[in-house]
């Protein structure tokens, strides 16, 4: 399907606080092809894509089926940057670009801590980004060569992630041929 598409889907995936929305939101700057930032959890809210909230860990249990009806036509399109903590839901044919942001993990307590998590929800978050579980979902989801992990601690790692993300797309639209 991935040929078909005039432009790509890029995933943006890593623990929450890792700067996902911060390089998404880049990346609509930067891009040479117009892209669609998704913020994967607001739309879950938004849309009412979930079966319930739970208040003890301030988050929502998503409606997978109804989240991937409402993906499917936007990704076949393509265009767009899906941001999300997880990846491994969406299917492989989606993905063109899976990009994989990693955080110092005390950094990361910091930036959780801000957000006014739960203690145990910022716990939860630390320990998966030491164990790299989002990085092994997407290693298992998808073939090696679309998965990159990035490091996201400074602003000066945005601005050249960001930059090897521009690169990735005009090298796509070599490939197909586009001006
Ligand atoms: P996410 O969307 O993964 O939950 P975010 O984009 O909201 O994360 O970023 C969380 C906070 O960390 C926010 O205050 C911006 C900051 N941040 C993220 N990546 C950064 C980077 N590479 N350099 C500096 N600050 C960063």
């Amino acid at each position: 399907m991935s040929s078909s598409r005039k432009a790509p889907v890029v995933i943006i995936t890593g623990t929450p606080g890792t700067g996902k929305t911060t390089h998404a939101d880049l990346l609509v700057q930067e891009s040479p092809i117009p892209l669609k930032h998704i913020n994967v959890g607001e739309l879950v809210k938004e849309k009412g894509l979930y079966e319930e909230y739970d208040e003890d860990w301030q988050s929502y249990t998503v409606d997978e089926d109804k989240l991937l009806d409402e993906l499917e036509p936007l990704a076949s399109q393509g265009g767009i940057i899906l941001d999300w903590h997880t990846c491994e839901i969406f299917p492989e044919r989606w993905a063109d670009l899976v990009v994989v942001l990693r955080c110092d993990h005390t950094k990361l307590w910091d930036r959780l801590e801000k957000r006014a998590y739960p203690l145990k929800k910022i716990q939860e978050n630390n320990e998966a980004e030491i164990m790299e579980v989002v990085l092994d979902e997407a290693r298992s989801s998808y073939p090696q060569e679309i998965v990159v992990e990035l490091q996201s601690e400074a602003t000066e790692d945005l601005e050249s992630n960001v930059a090897r993300i521009v690169q990735w797309i005009e090298a796509w639209q070599k490939d197909r041929g586009q001006p």
